[in-house]
């Protein structure tokens, strides 16, 4: 049996809620391609905690494959992200009232990681399925890149591919917005990470595709 590690986040900002954590938690325990079962955890949107707790998943679940899950506020769709940049910069404090400025995440630690995801097929395949997907080219530098650095940084060299993918907000956080802003129904988001997790699993080698880039 293969075990894939889901990773969403507790609410932040004052929401009371958070799609990455629903759409993850829909999935924990299911089984995926017979002999393959997502374990799904909630990190903490605290800097000072978020990469430890990751690191002792990494040991306990031991999981073949790693997808860390977040909120992208604003995002338009399920955005598959390519490079984690070893950079603090928070436009908000987190949970715990911190708030780091050009910081680096590893002290002496490379610039940026790449996903280790077929990213381009992940899209593609999501697009196939009539859900709005596209690569994004970054993470933030809030604590979704954090822990997406840790992730790649803790896994270099292992063989067991990781990644991240940002999720848009879910209708009800956006209705009484005063201006229109993006977002995605949770049936919406946990199929569309059903696909990602089944299309990662499928290909070893990813595909040359535009990605839906737009810039
Ligand atoms: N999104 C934030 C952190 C937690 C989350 O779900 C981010 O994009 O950094």
């Amino acid at each position: 049996m293969r075990t894939v590690l889901l990773t969403g986040f507790e609410p932040f900002d004052q929401d009371t809620l958070n799609p990455s954590w629903e759409a993850v938690k829909a999935l924990d325990q299911r089984l995926i391609k017979e002999d393959t079962r997502i374990v799904s955890r909630q990190l903490p949107c605290v800097f000072s905690q978020a990469p430890a707790r990751l690191r002792e998943l990494l040991e306990t679940v031991r999981p073949d494959m790693v997808i860390a899950v977040g909120l992208g506020p604003g995002r338009t769709d399920i955005a598959i992200e390519r490079v984690a940049i070893n950079l603090n910069d928070a436009r908000i404090p987190d949970n715990l009232g911190d708030q780091p400025i050009d910081t680096p995440v590893v002290m002496e630690g490379p610039a940026a990681y790449f996903s280790t995801l077929p990213i381009k097929a992940m899209v593609r395949a999501l697009r196939a399925e009539g859900i709005p997907a596209s690569v994004s080219q970054t993470a933030g530098t809030f604590v979704c890149n954090q822990v997406f650095y840790c992730l790649q940084h803790a896994l270099a060299g292992t063989g067991i591919r990781s990644g991240f993918i940002h999720v848009p907000f879910l209708p009800q956080q956006v209705a009484l917005a005063p201006q229109p802003v993006a977002s995605m129904t949770l049936e919406t988001q946990v199929q569309g990470l059903r696909v990602a997790i089944i299309t990662a699993l499928d290909t070893w080698v990813d595909i040359l595709d535009s990605g839906g880039q737009v810039s």
